[in-house]
């Protein structure tokens, strides 16, 4: 049995797409996190950062237990589990990992930042804005790019990468206007909104 808990942000959100598109049955658990509350216990048990989501399998053929926390492991850990959300083709497969770090590594830090910088910080942090929002733009061009020259970004195959960079293009980097200026990114987002399974998982944690 898979339980999911997630507080409804695009890190919820990729959790959620992924285990839809994985067609695994789930139970997910909507957290209301207070800004800046402390995790609880309960929380620090199964993630020592304290954050969402996380994913717990219980009731294994094998026995046990398997706690999963950071949205790119739960992705490798579905798609291991499953088979599915990496392509078999193995240039097509390392495009995903690449593609996917992009999102993991990059795009959502970037985000979170600017989302700090713009909304929470409480002193002129205006050089800071400027600075995470060039960042930002420059992971766009670089995405953009990639979509001018494959329909997915793994190539042909949809992937985890498109999973993990969807809920970011749908909300966080919404927040920088201008996005209709990247067409490429724009011609994926339309494709990869009318899957069913992302249309299913991002109303469970929208
Ligand atoms: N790298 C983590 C980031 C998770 C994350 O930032 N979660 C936020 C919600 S989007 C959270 O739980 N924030 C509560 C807190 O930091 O106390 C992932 O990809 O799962």
């Amino acid at each position: 049995m898979i339980d999911l808990l997630f507080v409804p942000t695009a890190n919820g959100q990729k959790a959620t797409i992924l285990l839809e598109e994985a067609g695994l049955e789930y139970t997910a658990t909507r957290v209301e996190h207070g800004v800046g509350g402390p995790p609880p216990a309960t929380l620090l048990a199964k993630n020592p950062i304290g954050r969402y989501p996380v994913l717990t399998e219980s009731d294994r053929p094998g026995g046990g237990e398997i706690i999963v926390f950071e949205s790119h492991a739960i992705a490798l850990y579905l798609a291991d589990r499953t088979g599915l959300l990496l392509p078999d083709d193995p240039i097509e497969r390392s495009a995903a990992h690449v593609w996917a770090a992009v999102a993991s590594t990059d795009l959502t830090p970037t985000m979170a930042t600017q989302f700090f910088l713009t909304l929470r910080a409480e002193t002129d942090v205006s050089e800071a804005i400027t600075w995470i929002e060039a960042e930002a733009q420059r992971y766009l061009r670089a995405i953009n790019q990639r979509l001018s020259e494959a329909t997915y970004l793994a190539g042909n195959t949809f992937s985890l990468a498109d999973l993990l960079t969807y809920p970011l293009m749908a909300t966080s980097v919404q927040r920088l206007g201008g996005f209709t200026s990247y067409k490429n990114i724009v011609r994926w987002f339309d494709l990869v909104s009318n899957r069913p399974a992302v249309q299913r998982g991002m109303a469970r944690a929208g």
